[in-house]
């Protein structure tokens, strides 16, 4: 989906709410260096300095009063994020002063940008293909450097990249089934059944290679959402604490202390992780801390990988029991581990017992105190997200969309293979791989509808 031409000029603040030392006002489209000209004073005039000028000059409102100071820079068509005339303004970081520039340039001609709209632009003007676009935003929102890494590398055309050269190879391979059934008569091209098979094995294969990596990607870019579990005073908060490496939740000796669920934001082994603590659960008839194991319920519930944590320095105790089973219960999707807290004191509960509860589930050691075993809980969780081999290294697919056009590409790659390897006519196997084009370009936007792209480019911010 790629439009014609935009004919308004587009204006936004740039820059996040709240002062700052410099403040960005944005504006787009062909009327651009005109507005700009008629809004700074400046002795180089805008319309005449070259593309990509850095101009100093005084924004002044429509008396010639003098707004603020601003550097002015101006970028021609088409080498612009855009592809249009762009012009920024830069402020001193004032929210005032900007709504102030802002407004002038509106009076000026400019029309408010909705969000994402400059990005939108520099698809529509191929300056940007989708999954480039769907990038920028994943690089604005990063939890992590490694969610940065990869959105960064998805920017620069990585994933696009890979994507267009499978469609370059299914054209070909479509170009190829046409002559042949376009000339039948001819006999100078044929098909042989051997090597078109590979071809689209080798296509399904690599497919494979970028779906292996779905999973990693789309940790990397949404984060974990970790509950942390166990009867009261085995040390929950105590964790919450340590894993944080801050006093973040009230700990005392007394059982029943966290009444609520508490949730932070930690980088456990690169990985962005949502750390929720929760009320210990045990039966009780204190109704505030009924609502809060209840709470507990729902956080398991919600989690994608919750932590039970028991006491090593006392012997297992039935409520250990009901929280395995409320996890069980509660958590059937996510995924579980099990940390036996306090190791620094004597050892009351026995391996066999932990083991008996914990079942498959893997088991560590720790002392939120001491410290003692946190770097292995820390890793044992990324595993269990992640799965065996941790992150693979390379492309890395983080969208649910991106992945659903590739597993339909892959579909649709395995029935032209079928279809083949039962010797059905041409023509069918030119429909699947039409297909299979057809949702690999939903990845770069070649064939997505309009409705998908206003989708995409709502999630953006103005000014973006
Ligand atoms: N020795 C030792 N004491 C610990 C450790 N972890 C927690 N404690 C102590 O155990 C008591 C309870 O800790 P909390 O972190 O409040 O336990 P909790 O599971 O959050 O308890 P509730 O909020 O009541 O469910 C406190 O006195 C902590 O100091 C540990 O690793 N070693
Ligand atoms: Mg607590």
């Amino acid at each position: 989906m790629r439009a014609g031409t935009v004919q308004d000029t587009i204006a936004a603040i740039a820059t996040p709410p709240g002062e700052g030392a410099i403040g960005i006002v944005r504006m787009s489209g062909p009327g651009a260096v005109a507005i700009a000209e008629r809004v700074v004073q400046s002795t180089r005039r805008l319309s005449q300095v070259p593309s990509h000028s850095l101009v100093h000059g005084k924004v002044v409102d429509e008396g010639g009063r003098v707004l603020d100071e601003a550097l002015v820079a101006v970028m021609r068509a088409p080498r612009t994020y855009t592809g249009e005339d762009v012009v920024e303004i830069h402020c001193h970081g004032s929210p005032v002063v900007l709504q102030q520039v802002l407004a002038r340039l509106l009076q000026e001609g400019a029309r408010p940008a909705e969000p994402g709209e400059f990005t939108k632009r520099a698809f529509l003007n191929g300056k940007l293909d989708l999954a480039q676009a769907e990038a920028v935003i994943d690089l604005v929102r990063a939890k992590s450097p490694k969610g940065a890494q990869i959105a960064a590398m998805q920017l620069e055309g990585r994933l696009s990249a890979r994507v267009s050269a499978q469609r370059e190879e299914i054209l070909d391979l479509l170009a190829h089934l046409q002559a042949v059934i376009d000339y039948p008569e001819e006999g100078l091209v044929d098909v042989d059944p051997g090597e078109m098979k590979r071809r689209l094995e080798r296509l399904v294969d690599e497919i494979d290679q970028l779906l292996a990596g779905a999973d990693a990607g789309r940790i990397y870019r949404d984060g974990i959402r970790l509950a942390i579990v166990g009867r009261p005073n085995v040390g929950k908060s105590s964790l919450l604490n340590a894993l944080l490496g801050e006093e973040r939740a009230i700990v005392t000796p007394i059982a029943g202390t966290t009444r609520d669920v508490i949730e932070e934001r930690a980088l456990l082994g690169g990985i962005p992780f949502t750390l929720a603590d929760t009320a210990g659960v045990r039966a009780t008839d204190d109704p505030v801390e009924a609502i809060g194991v209840e709470r507990t319920r729902q956080a398991v519930a919600g989690a994608d990988l919750v932590l039970i944590v028991l006491d090593g320095s006392e012997a297992l105790a039935p409520e250990d029991l009901e929280v395995a089973e409320l996890v069980r219960q509660a958590g059937a999707g996510a995924r579980v581990l099990v940390a036996v807290n306090k190791c620094d004191l004597p050892r009351v509960l026995e391996q066999a017992a932990v083991e008996r509860l914990a079942g498959p589930w893997p088991v560590v050691w720790v002392s939120a105190v001491t410290g003692e075993g946190l770097a292995r809980l820390e890793e044992t969780a990324a595993a269990q997200v992640l799965g065996q081999g941790g992150a693979p290294s390379a492309i890395l697919v983080t969208r649910a969309r991106h992945r659903g056009a590739l597993a339909a590409a892959r579909r649709a790659l395995e029935d032209a293979g079928e279809t083949i390897a039962r010797g059905l006519p041409l023509d069918l196997v030119s429909v699947d791989l039409q297909e299979a084009l057809e949702a690999l370009g939903q990845v770069t936007g070649e064939s997505v509808s309009e409705e998908v792209v206003a989708r995409i480019f709502a999630q953006f911010c103005v000014g973006k």
